[in-house]
This record gives structure tokens, sequence and C-alpha cells, in this order.
């Protein structure tokens, strides 16, 4: 009996004694550690009762042990479901009711409130130091039952991903979806057990722990493990790595240190980009002071890596790449304007398939292509068609030689430093304020964050707004990344003929907010 995505990430090149996790000051996590821990924790899960199936929510700090928790979840034939730390305890009791998890891992000043919002989960603690009733308990378990066996289609993982209507909707994973994504990336970026991967993202989202952690782990690599990204640190720590993966913001933030040099970058094979737009201004600044050209790629939570720019061949500012080997991608609907913000496109003309250069709506199919939406068929439905196209809610073209770029989104969405918002979720937040007739919020460019969130809000008849106050109220609603960073009252909405807020008149109207 095997379980498909378990035994890939364990069966990879690296002797056992190899450094899996370098952890810079300390001495490193080789991978017969990870997995002695994946194990222990894979037995604990299993005499907490867990099933094969069932959900494990963890929302820990990074730390080594995070890591063998995703490990250990999927050992024990359990469904991984991480949570951004930042989201707050209204959050958190939303994912925790709609997943219904067996056990949750929190840290241990969060405990009470976990616990609050799961009567009938396990609750296991973990801190960023990984210590915590979660490494007690599972280093008094033994580490040699066998890996639960696990088929292809079966789940690994949900990921939550805000919906359009404000209602987060938990995308599921199987463990091929995974598996499969993590070999063809590491095909295509020739990932071997030499490689060094300076590893700063977070590990609740696809990113930091499937394009990341699976590719490296298949490969037999190292990653040095940092908690969180730091530019001066990245600076100190690139010599040693022979790969970086970033947000935009960690290229423009490292572009903003006169000491990040080409010296630095020499020793580093490729520094690849995704989640969000890389200006083509970063890229050219990129390789102006490195001399190396910045590897862009595009996915989603739904598709995992869907594109990427080659290894070798031609990296193109502006365009995320060809379609990935077995990975279809096509563009639908009628032309639309390259607004980089919310285009409605007509609901009649999506079916068909547009010529290289028009502009319409990227269609993904292929083995990556998640699984729908954790107990929502219609949204499934409305997203994920029949035939395995998987509508994703992004503008783009394809050229004659395939390379797709992407010009905008038709879903309303604002990515700020590699986090979405949706915008429904913060209006109907600020809506419900005292005195706020309606707001809209909206992305709008920022140095730093590429995007930032700023609601633009109308008072009630008669009353007064004081921006300070609004935002004090949100505080400890919603997770701080999702709160406006800057609060504007306004008279009124710009709205078309229908009554629909003119969203893109708004963005043009406060584009130059952070310039
Ligand atoms: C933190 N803050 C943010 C923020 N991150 N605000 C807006 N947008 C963000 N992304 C808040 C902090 O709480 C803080 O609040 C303030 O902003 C300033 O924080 P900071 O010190 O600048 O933040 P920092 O900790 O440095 O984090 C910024 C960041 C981080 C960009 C390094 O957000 C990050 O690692 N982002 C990567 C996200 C990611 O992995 N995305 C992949 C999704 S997967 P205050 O109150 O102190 O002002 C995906 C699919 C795919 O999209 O294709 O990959
Ligand atoms: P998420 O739901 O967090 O997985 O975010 C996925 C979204 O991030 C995609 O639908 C795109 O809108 C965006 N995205 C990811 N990579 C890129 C990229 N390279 N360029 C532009 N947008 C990207």
């Amino acid at each position: 009996m095997s379980n498909h995505l378990y035994d890939a990430l364990v069966a990879g090149p690296a002797a056992p004694d190899a450094p899996c996790l370098i952890l810079p000051g300390d001495a490193p996590v080789t991978y017969a550690q990870i997995r002695d821990r994946a194990a222990r924790i894979a037995a604990l899960l299993t005499v907490s009762g867990l099933q094969p199936g069932d959900r494990v929510a963890a929302q820990v700090e990074k730390s080594p042990e995070a890591l063998a928790l995703y490990l250990g979840t999927i050992r024990a034939g359990g469904v991984f479901l991480p949570l951004n730390p930042a989201y707050t305890a209204a959050e958190v009791a939303y994912f925790v009711g709609d997943a219904e998890p067996v056990a949750i891992v929190c840290d241990p000043a969060r405990e009470a409130e976990t616990r609050t919002a799961s009567a009938a989960a396990k609750v296991f603690t973990l801190d960023a130091a990984g210590a915590g009733t979660l490494t007690d308990d599972a280093g008094a378990m033994a580490a040699d039952e066998p890996a639960a066996a696990r088929r292809p289609d079966d789940l690994a993982a949900i990921l939550y991903t805000s919906g359009t209507t404000g209602r987060s909707k938990g995308a599921m994973l199987s463990h091929d979806n995974l598996l499969s994504n993590a070999r063809t990336l590491t095909d295509a970026w020739e990932i071997t057990g030499a490689d060094v991967l300076f590893h700063a993202l977070p590990v609740f989202h696809t990113h930091g722990l499937f394009v990341a952690c699976n590719t490296l782990m298949l490969a037999g690599g190292a990653m040095i493990w940092r908690p969180r990204f730091d530019p001066s640190e990245a600076v100190s720590l690139l010599p040693r790595a022979t790969m970086m993966m970033g947000v935009p913001t960690f290229y423009t933030r490292l572009l903003d240190r006169r000491d990040f040099t080409r010296d630095v970058a020499a020793d580093v094979r490729v520094f690849i980009s995704g989640s969000a737009p890389l200006l083509p201004e970063t890229h050219r600044l990129f390789e102006e002071r490195t001399g190396q050209r910045i590897l862009e790629r595009y996915g989603m939570t739904e598709t995992n890596m869907t594109t990427s720019n080659p290894l070798h061949g031609e990296r193109r500012p502006g365009s995320v790449g060809p379609a990935l080997p077995g990975v279809e991608v096509r563009i639908m609907g009628e032309a639309a304007p390259p607004d980089a913000g919310a285009v409605e496109l007509p609901e009649k003309n999506r079916e068909t398939e547009l010529a290289p250069g028009e502009i319409g709506m990227i269609e993904v199919r292929g083995p990556n292509v998640f699984q729908g939406y954790w107990r929502m068929p219609e949204q499934t439905a409305a997203e994920l068609r029949p035939d395995g196209w998987f509508i994703t809610g992004d503008l783009g073209t394809k050229g004659t030689d395939g390379y797709v770029s992407i010009v905008g989104r038709a879903k309303d969405l604002v990515i700020s430093g590699g986090l979405n918002v949706y915008p429904r979720e913060v209006e109907m937040l600020v809506d419900d304020l005292p005195g706020v007739l309606e707001s809209a919020v909206i992305g709008v460019p920022h140095p730093d964050f590429g995007e930032a969130v700023v609601a633009v809000v109308v008072p009630r008849p008669g009353a007064t707004l004081d921006p300070g106050a609004l935002a004090g109220a949100m505080a400890d609603r919603i997770a701080r990344f999702k709160q406006p960073r800057r609060i504007v009252v306004a008279d009124e909405l710009p709205r078309n003929a229908m009554g629909k807020v003119q969203k893109a008149a708004l963005r043009e109207t406060h584009r130059a907010m952070f310039a």
C-alpha cells in the first residue's frame, strides 16, 4: 500500500544525513530528522482519532516543526489545512466551522480561542520555536507505523481562498495535483540535490509550501529556512544559496538595498518570482544590478503552477511564459480592454477560444487543477467546467509562441505583497460600521506591496466619518493585511448607467495616492 505524495516526498535522492532545512546559527535539520518528526506526528494524529480524509488545521508560525506537521498529516492520510497566523479569531472560526478538522494546531497564546472555535477538534500547540504540546506528545510516539495508504486522487490539502461573495472557499487539492506539479516544476527548473533554496516565504500558501518545499524535497535539495523575509538577512544569506523564490515585493525590497550587489547574487542560479505581477521595470532593474533575469511564473491555489518562463531560453519581462509541460492554457471570451482591474466579460462570449494576441479569460486544464471547492458544488460548477477547464478569473493573452501575459483580472481581487484580499469581504465589514452608507474597496498601485488596499467610504446623511475610528473598528475583525492602508471619505461612489460602482474609475482617481 502506498501513500502517493508522502512516499514521493520522502523517497527523494537525499542521503538521510543530508540537510533538509538549514537554520543559520543552528544545526541543520537532516532529511532523516524531518522524516522521523513527521512519522511521530503522524502517529500522534492517528491515536488522536484521525481517519484518512480527516482535516488537520495548522495556524502556526514557520518552524521546522511546521514542515514536519504538513508531512506528518499527509503521512497519516489526513488533509492539511494551513491558516495564516495573521487571521483573527473570527476568521479562524469560519474556516474551522466549514472544514471541521479533527485536530487543530495553534500558537499557545491562541489556545483558548481555538478551543472555543471548535469543541470537537483535538487542539495541540506549537510556538515559533517549535515547542508546544504537539512536539511533546509526538516525541513520546513511535516512528515506525507505516504511512496510511492514499491514492493519487485522494485529498492532501485544502487551502482557503476568499470568494467574490465574501465567503472563503476551500480549494481541495489531491495528492496527484500536488505531486504532478512538483515533478513538473522540478524538471522545468532543473532542481537537484545540489540546490540550496533561500526560503523566506510563509508556509501557509501554495507558493512557500508546495512550489518551494515539495520541489526541493523531491529533488533532495536543502532550504535555508527563515521565518520571514528580511532583506538585510537575505543579502547575507544569498551567497550560500543557489535558488530563491519570492513574491515581487521581495525583489523590490532587495533592490532598495545598496548592499544587494552582483556579487551577492553571483552563486544563485535562478531567481523565481510569482503570486503577483512582476513589473517589467523591476525585471530590468534586477538585471542591471545582478546581470540575472528573474524567472517569472504564474499559478493559483486552485491550479498550482500553470506557466513558467523557461530556465533556458527567453525570460520575457511582462510575460509569465508558456504553459508548463502537461498543462493546457487557453484564452476564452471576447476581447476585453486591458484594464488592470475588474472587467466584465460578457457571459455569452466566454465559450469562444480567442486567437493569439487577443485578450480574454485565462482557462487552465491539467493534472495540476484542483478537485473543486469544499462543500460548494455551485461555486465549483461555476468555475470548473465538466471537461476539466478551470476558469481562472485572470485576463490575459497568449502569443503565437505560446507566451502568456496577464493583463488584468475579471475577479474583483487585490493582491498586496502577494497576499490576496477580496474587496467584497472588506466592504461587508466597512458597510456595517456606524455612520457608513456604503463603501468600495479597491487596489491602488503601491511601491512596496505592488497594490495596496484602499477603502472609499460614503457616510450616511448627516453622519461624519473619522477614518482613524473606522480603521480602529476593523482592527480585530479581519487580518491586518486585509485592512485598508488608507480610508477616503467621499460624498458618493461613481456608478454606471446600471447603477454598478465603477471601480476602474475609482482606481484611476486614486492611482497616484502612494506614488
Ligand atoms: C504584512 N502586512 C501586510 C502584508 N504583509 N500588509 C499588506 N500586505 C501584505 N502582504 C502588514 C503587517 O501586518 C504590518 O502591519 C505592516 O503590513 C507592515 O509589515 P511589514 O513588516 O512590511 O511586513 P512583512 O512582515 O515584511 O511582510 C510583507 C511580505 C509578506 C511581503 C514580506 O506579506 C510576505 O511574505 N508575503 C508573501 C505572501 C505569499 O507567500 N503569497 C503567496 C500566495 S500563493 P502594521 O500594523 O505593523 O502596519 C499564490 C499562488 C502563486 O499566490 O502563484 O504563488
Ligand atoms: P492565490 O489565490 O493566492 O493562489 O492567487 C492567485 C492569483 O495570483 C492568480 O489568479 C493571479 O491573479 C495572481 N498571480 C499569480 N502569479 C502571478 C504572476 N506571475 N503575475 C500576475 N499575477 C499572478
